[in-house]
């Protein structure tokens, strides 16, 4: 497995790559061009400047997370065709600069959603969580609004403000597309896709759905263990698997991580793991990464990980934020690195008592 950590950029992420290379055990970073809106074409000069930057300072680019998939893909619009085509010279240019995974996700209109970016917790630490009865009371078109209020003047990932122009325009376009018309258009994409995955070497890792069941009526397929083996069987490509997100995943406590990840053995590209709290049904909040502050068992996770062989790239995940870190909320340094150290160790132990038999 290698290390990673997400990283925004500079100018957007307040996080310098020099203190990311001191967190033991991280080679590489996780990034994106932040300011891309889905649909536009990533410019060579600038893949090859993050590039360049990252290089740098001592670290890869261990993958790119995201670029985004244009709602017209996801909604099967006429015009998927020409946006479709713009992902894939993109695809194109990422591959010619030696970045061999993207991270996308396929939810229609919101990416992640939580009701609050600071439940404060008994230890002082603040971390995003999760009610149902509270989305229940949001007007859908004024979620943006909601999450800008509670990210401290940074764009949070995936609410980005773009999108909240065109909001009510994009609750009508999905007004017919239920998930078999999801799955149809997901794979719709990943065959147009998928040549130039493998002309380029670059794999294609979907993120689950957060929180793994359908928020606001829209529908969404990415969301347990048998809908992502049905999405790694849309097309037959050994580039196209998955994002394995414990916490996203874990929202459900009816998935069994450890299970899934045995059962997408060959699929995992990429993992996000991370501890979630369980409070009762549609109710859960962000935990440190530690097995007892939350609801997942990590050393079975990592354990998992380490059975089926995954030697790809993994990040610890959102983490709380402490220490009066005044940082992007969920991305900050601190929280992350503690993370990092606690899944090196898990990893070290596995490693270790596996080779002693
Ligand atoms: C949130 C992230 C997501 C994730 C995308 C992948 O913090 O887990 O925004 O990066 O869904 O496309």
């Amino acid at each position: 497995m290698r290390m990673s950590f997400r990283w925004f950029g500079s100018g957007f992420d307040p996080i310098p790559l020099k203190h990311i290379r001191q967190i033991p055990g991280v080679e590489g970073v996780v990034t994106t061009l932040y300011d891309m809106k889905p649909g536009e074409q990533w410019p060579v000069e600038r893949i090859r400047a993050v590039k360049a930057e990252v290089a740098a300072a001592g670290l890869r680019i261990s993958g790119i997370e995201s670029v985004n998939i244009h709602d017209s893909i996801k909604a099967g619009l006429p015009e998927r065709d020409k946006h479709i085509e713009t992902y894939i010279e993109t695809i194109k240019r990422l591959g010619e600069a030696g970045i061999d995974l993207v991270c996308y996700n396929f939810m229609p209109v919101f990416d992640w959603t939580r009701s609050d970016l600071a439940k404060v917790r008994p230890d002082g630490a603040t971390v995003f969580a999760y009610d149902q009865a509270e989305i229940d009371k949001i007007d859908p078109t004024k979620m943006f609004d909601k999450m800008k209020a509670g990210a401290g003047g940074f764009a949070l990932p995936g609410w980005e403000p773009e999108r909240l122009a065109k909001i009510g325009e994009l609750f009508r376009v999905y007004r017919d597309v239920d998930e078999e018309a999801l799955f149809a258009n997901l794979k719709y994409f990943l065959q147009a896709v998928m040549p130039t995955c493998e002309k380029y070497n670059l794999k294609l890792a979907i993120h689950p759905d957060d929180p793994a069941w359908p928020v606001f009526g829209l529908p969404r397929i990415a969301t347990s263990k048998e809908r992502l083996l049905r999405i790694v069987g849309l097309v037959d490509s050994p580039y196209s698997g998955v994002t394995l997100c414990t916490g996203s995943l874990g929202s459900n406590p009816e998935n069994d991580i450890p299970d899934t990840i045995r059962s997408l053995k060959g699929k995992i590209h990429f993992a996000h793991v991370r501890n979630v709290k369980h409070r009762g049904p549609g109710v859960f909040e962000e935990s440190a990464h530690l097995s007892v502050d939350g609801s997942l068992d990590m050393f079975a996770i990592m354990l998992a990980l380490h059975d089926i062989g995954f030697t790809g790239p993994i990040r610890p995940d959102h983490g709380r934020d402490i220490w009066g870190e005044k940082g992007m909320p969920g991305y900050g340094l601190y929280d992350r690195a503690l993370g990092i150290a606690y899944l090196n160790g898990l990893s070290e132990a596995i490693a270790k008592m596996k080779k002693s038999g």
